[in-house]
């Protein structure tokens, strides 16, 4: 055997770069479950389940399609089981003259992987991960030079790169970006088919055995498990969101609802990340909606600007900045995760419908994580690692290339305006304009400060006042520091002992 190919589990991709540097005649593939990588975080229980069943569903599929496969399950790797312990055995099987690698989405690993020619006296070759529309290389030569590195320009060179909703050089419609379209309230009663929902097979249900068994102090409910775990479901969950969600996308997107878990999000993250659905395949799907007449362009483009445009942007920023970058804190937050966002048990309404559908689902929608799990601890001044390791570990879709610069920079201004230009910081107000979670909470929206106000409204004012030394200076936090300026010196002492009592409360 010449070739040892090493595939993790969110490589699920039948044509990986690694693959294709070598053939069926003289390639050893290795897959394995391993403690190492199910416990480095905690991982939500439908996480682990989702992992080990596409896992298991991808080595029988590479199996049929007639390569030589190595698998191991969690139950042989062991307790102690490593992705390093494992390539030795099989070097020392096999013998192989080389080990083949495609990149793995996490720096951590990709250093460890850079000692192994050493460790395993084998030239190791780590080859890009074709599965991204830009390559490293691509990334740095568009940031090289630039004082800002805005989403919405690398965006513009992705569409034009892919020539995704491109009439003729220039963008359908005759703009870049319809988003200003995409802010409409839910009218009353607007209800949604929600994503696709897949029966668990034989293998799911092993999986979830293990899972409890195993990981049983993990977060997470295993009941009601839907997710697509091969590439064929997958490919079904996605035709089901082209069909009934991808017209709504872009007028909901950033809705929220007591009712509605999904709203018209695609829930695709969680396949396109492993490797299941191909991300430009996903988006010229969506592209062929629109050009067929089936969704408006305002939801086309949504969707393909998160896809080409966020996806790809926060890669390149995480491999740029890395490492490093999951370590700062630029507004030097210190506080401990409040323990309700393992329980949901708060009586913050909009809270605990987003930790509660976190800790059902292994999923919520974006301006749940950016707009209230990520605004409250913003603003409540969680340390930002404390919370970067709470997302990475309990949604289904978070790899830390992904999670971190959306927590670290997007969320939490940790990079002290990398990725944005200012803190997602809001108050109730914006939470009761965008949703209905207001209606049932404990709390009253409209009151300012004292036991009964919304805790976002004092922790917003009491935010700026904390932070006004560095964000005054920043022009498009000009207004709100003029309003803080002008308050009454009654009502800021006021804001700022609600905000005081209440954060003592929650240490
Ligand atoms: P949709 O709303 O249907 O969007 C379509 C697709 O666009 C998504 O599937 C995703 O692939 C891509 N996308 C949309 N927004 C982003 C974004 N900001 N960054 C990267 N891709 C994006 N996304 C992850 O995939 N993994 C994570 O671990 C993750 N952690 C996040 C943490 C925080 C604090 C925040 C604010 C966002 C995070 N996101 C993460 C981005 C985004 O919230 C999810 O991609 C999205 O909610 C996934 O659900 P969906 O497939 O229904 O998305
Ligand atoms: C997420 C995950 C889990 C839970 N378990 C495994 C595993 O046992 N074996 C494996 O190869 N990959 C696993 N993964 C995915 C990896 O964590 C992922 O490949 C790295 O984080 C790099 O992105
Ligand atoms: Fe959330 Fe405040 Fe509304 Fe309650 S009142 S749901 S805490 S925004």
């Amino acid at each position: 055997m010449r070739d040892l190919v090493l595939i993790l589990g969110d490589q699920l991709s039948p044509n990986l770069s690694s693959l294709r540097r070598t053939d069926k005649s003289r390639a050893r593939l290795l897959m394995a479950e391993v403690m190492e990588e199910a416990a480095y975080v905690p991982h939500h229980k439908k996480k682990l389940a989702f992992a080990f069943s596409a896992m298991r569903h991808h080595g029988a599929a590479l199996k049929k399609a007639g390569w030589q496969l190595t698998y191991r399950k969690l139950e042989e790797t062991g307790k102690e089981g490593s992705l390093a312990r494992e390539v030795a055995r099989a070097v020392q099987e096999h013998r192989p003259q080389r080990l083949l690698v495609t990149e793995p989405g996490e720096y951590r690993l990709k250093k460890e992987m850079e000692s192994w020619a050493e460790r395993f006296s084998l030239p190791v070759e780590i080859c890009p991960d074709t599965r991204f529309i830009a390559s490293h290389e691509e990334f740095a030569q568009w940031a090289a030079g630039r004082k800002e590195l805005r989403m919405e320009y690398f965006y513009r060179e992705m569409r034009r790169k892919t020539g995704l909703l491109m009439e003729g050089g220039a963008p359908c419609g005759g703009k870049w970006n319809f988003d200003a379209e995409n802010r409409k309230s839910l009218p009353k009663g607007q209800r949604f088919a929600g994503p696709q929902r897949t029966a668990p097979d034989k293998t799911t249900r092993d999986v979830l055995g293990l899972v409890d068994k195993r990981f049983a102090a993990n977060m997470g409910s295993l009941s009601n498990f839907w997710f697509a775990v091969t590439r064929k479901e997958a490919e079904k969950a996605r035709d089901h969101f082209l069909k009934t969600a991808l017209p709504l996308f872009g007028d909901y997107q950033d809705a929220m609802a007591r009712e509605e878990r999904f709203l018209a999000h695609s829930v695709l993250s969680i396949y396109m990340n492993a490797g299941l659905l191909d991300p430009l395949e996903t988006a010229k799907a969506a592209e062929a909606e629109y050009k067929a007449g089936r969704v408006p362009l305002n939801a086309a483009e949504g969707l393909i600007r998160q896809i080409i445009g966020w996806r790809e942007y926060v890669r390149g920023i995480y491999w740029q900045r890395m490492p490093g970058y999951t370590d700062s804190n630029a507004l030097g937050a210190e506080r401990p995760l409040p323990g309700f966002y393992w329980t949901g048990e708060t009586q913050m309404a909009c809270l605990k419908a987003a930790i509660g559908q976190t800790i059902e689902e292994a999923y919520a929608h974006h301006i749940q994580r950016l707009m209230l799990t990520g605004t409250f601890a913003l603003l409540a001044g969680v340390r930002p690692q404390a919370l970067h390791e709470w997302y990475l570990a309990v949604y289904a879709d978070a790899y830390e290339w992904v999670e971190a610069p959306n927590t670290l920079g997007m969320s939490q201004y940790a990079d002290g305006g990398l990725l944005g230009s200012k803190p997602y910081a809001a108050s109730g107000a914006y939470i009761n304009r965008m949703s209905d979670y207001c209606k049932a909470c404990a709390y009253k929206v409209k009151e300012k400060t004292g036991a009964q106000a919304c805790p976002f409204n004092y922790l917003y004012w009491d935010f700026i006042a904390r932070h006004e030394a560095r964000l005054k200076s920043n022009p498009r936090m000009g207004p709100i520091y003029r309003n803080w300026a002008r308050m009454e010196a009654d009502q800021k002492k006021a804001i700022r002992a609600s905000a005081r009592t209440f954060l003592e409360k929650l240490a």
